[in-house]
């Protein structure tokens, strides 16, 4: 259900930007001879010449479009180039393209808060930079800037072919322009200037939207392409609106957008206006009628995130008519490759980004034999993430035959699947000075992989809900996640990746963390991360507890949010008894690497040391520097 956020009173420039032909553009930097060729990228699956999914500007002027079929382009363009997608593990590989992907949004983080909102789009949030350039009036920028700004679209300014660039000009640097306008026009400078960029440090060409608000800046993104920019004014956003089909609108695409049209006869945002509230509300309740109250005005206050990185990793295939899996060992077999995939791309952002991710979730589609159309949706399945292949593996096929088991709900009966994906999701940074955390989760496998109860099935996973990696693709489809590959592109990653952790670490400052070093973030970190374990290794043979008020807490809290939690209680005790209660954190010391001891303090090595391998003397600690000392004990 869409959320209405309330719109910031400061006038804010918002860009959205989006590559043009996306993977042809790819294509065509490793091979020159591609380039200004009508050239299409095709699905792995060859059949009749494979599905195109990504189809260059050349290849459109003859009408060669997405939803066609290798074949069928060739038929309609003779002079087509197919170019087969790279594959690895029998399916997709877009590793090049999420690589190249990162480039660019190296050089676009370089003038405000970026967002990364798929394999090939980005917001950007240039209020501070606008107003900068605004202090400059009349702004200064390279003519050669200024003349790519001069291209660019003005929503609602009227001028034919020959006047157009003059009365660009004329706009962008209008005295009497409110201070929105202006904001916008310095705005349009600055994205122009860093189109300029792009292109030439990665030979890209990309397009963009330029508005106050991220919901205009995307709607408009795609409206003049390729290599153009367009600018929504606020005097033009009624106009604009009040022509566009509903079904443009984002969340206006699925059922609500569909009920507009069926129970009220809206057929364009504009048709909105005419609605009550009350009618609204009336009709979907009080959140949604906000929202398309809202959304009819052009107000949208969302933020732009400050995230360089993605907020979820997912693989996936679909195996469609005869390739559909009618047995486990088949769906094994795939999952195995899927998960070994998703399993590589996370311990890549461990290794690259020091983040970690929560949960592992499980989708499939799926048709029961005797019932082909059967509304009954195989059901998403998630359960606790943990690190190395053969355990994700592991859980992953415990998912699968969990939601089989419930979408056939008892019948005996044949089944088959058409696709199955694995997401790990709810990825967050790992607090500094928890560089051992990474060995742990590295470690040997767990004696005890987590049950998979029934009750952590997510039907809906929220934080999936607006995964804007997902592109729909015909065959196979691998979320495109912008996991960078150690091996392929070590310069893009790296860029991003020190920008991404200096801005962790700022934040890490500014939230002005207790003076503690490195092991007791591994314990916060430890609290946290496990917390979603307790209920399911009560019974596993509990080795260690930690436990004090406030450390559950927090870690739920920090759970909430998706961050972990917070280093605010020191005065915690540690013990190796049975937990009580819920204000408890705990982990089984046998899944502990013996590397991450080996960077904790040498007496609180022995004190683990000591648990793991008990000492038949009792052992003669001096106080003070035992691990309870160094997590002392709570303060009543
Ligand atoms: N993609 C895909 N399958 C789809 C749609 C897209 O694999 N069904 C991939 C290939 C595209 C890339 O994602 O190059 C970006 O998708 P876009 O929808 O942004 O389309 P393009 O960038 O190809 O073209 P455009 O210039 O129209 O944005």
């Amino acid at each position: 259900m869409p959320v209405a956020r309330p719109e910031p009173q400061e006038p804010r420039v918002i860009a959205h930007v989006d590559m043009d032909c996306f993977y042809v553009q790819v294509e065509q930097r490793r091979n020159l001879v591609l380039r200004g060729q009508p050239t299409a990228v095709v699905q792995y699956n060859d059949w009749k010449g494979g599905g195109l999914i990504a189809v260059s500007y050349e290849a459109r002027g003859f009408g060669v479009k997405r939803s066609m079929r290798g074949d069928e382009a060739k038929r309609v363009c003779p002079g087509i180039n197919l170019v087969q997608v790279p594959v690895a593990r029998g399916k997709a590989d877009l590793n090049l393209y999420r690589s190249a992907g990162s480039e660019v949004v190296a050089i676009l983080a370089s003038k405000g808060k970026c967002e990364r909102a798929s394999i090939d789009e980005v917001y950007l949030d240039l209020t501070d930079a606008a107003k900068e350039m605004l202090l400059q009036a009349p702004p200064d920028s390279p003519e050669e800037i200024f003349m790519e700004a001069a291209k660019s679209n003005i929503l609602g300014l009227l001028s034919d072919a020959g006047e157009k660039e003059k009365n660009v000009r004329a706009w962008l640097c209008r005295s009497d322009a409110d201070y929105q306008d202006k904001l916008l026009a310095c705005g349009a400078i600055i994205v122009a200037q860093l189109r300029v960029r792009v292109l030439e440090e990665t030979q890209f060409t990309c397009s963009a939207g330029i508005a106050h608000n991220k919901m205009l800046a995307k709607l408009v993104s795609g409206m003049h392409k390729p290599a153009q920019q367009t600018v929504v004014p606020s005097s033009s956003v009624q106009d604009f609106l009040a022509s566009l089909p509903v079904k443009k609108m984002k969340q206006l695409g699925g059922k609500l957008g569909s009920s507009l049209q069926d129970d009220l006869g809206v057929e364009t945002i504009g048709d909105l206006l005419s609605f009550t509230e009350d009618k609204l509300q009336e009709q979907y309740g009080v959140n949604t009628r906000t929202w398309l109250w809202k959304t009819a005005r052009g107000i949208s206050g969302e933020e732009v995130e400050d995230r360089l990185l993605p907020k979820s990793h997912g693989c996936g295939k679909t195996f469609p008519g005869p390739r559909a899996l009618k047995n486990s060992a088949s769906v094994k077999g795939w999952l195995d490759q899927l998960c070994e995939e998703l399993s590589e791309r996370i311990q890549s952002d461990l290794n690259q980004n020091k983040r970690i991710a929560q949960t592992l979730t499980l989708h499939a589609r799926a048709s029961k034999e005797n019932e082909r159309d059967s509304t009954k949706k195989f059901p998403s399945k998630s359960c606790p993430l943990r690190y190395g292949t053969g355990k994700i593996q592991e859980d992953a096929m415990k998912l699968f035959e969990s939601g089989l088991h419930e979408f056939l709900e008892s019948q005996n009966t044949g089944w088959s699947i058409t696709s199955l994906s694995v997401t790990a999701s709810k990825i967050f940074d790992i607090p500094s000075g928890t560089s051992s955390i990474l060995r742990y989760i590295k470690g040997p496998s767990s004696a005890a992989p987590p049950a998979i109860p029934d009750s952590l099935s997510v039907p809906e996973d929220p934080s999936l809900d607006n995964d804007v990696f997902v592109k729909p693709i015909h065959e196979e489809q691998c979320q495109p996640s912008m996991s960078e590959k150690e091996d392929n592109n070590a310069h893009s990653a790296s860029a991003i990746s020190a920008k991404q952790r200096q801005a962790n670490e700022e934040k890490r400052i500014s939230k002005k963390l207790p003076e503690v070093k490195g092991t007791s973030s591994i314990l916060k970190f430890l609290s946290w991360g496990q917390s979603t374990f307790h209920e399911k290794r009560k019974s596993d043979g509990l080795i260690c507890s930690h436990q004090g008020p406030g450390s559950y807490s927090e870690a739920n809290k920090a759970e909430e949010h998706n961050v972990p939690a917070e280093a605010g209680d020191r005065n915690n005790t540690s013990s190796c008894a049975e937990p009580s209660g819920s204000n408890t954190w705990m982990f089984n010391i046998q899944d502990i690497d013996p590397a991450v001891v080996e960077e904790l303090p040498p007496e609180i090595q022995r004190e683990i040391q000591g648990w793991v391998r008990p000492s038949k003397h009792p052992s003669t600690k001096r106080r003070g520097s035992t691990i309870s000392s160094y997590f002392p004990p709570t303060r009543s």
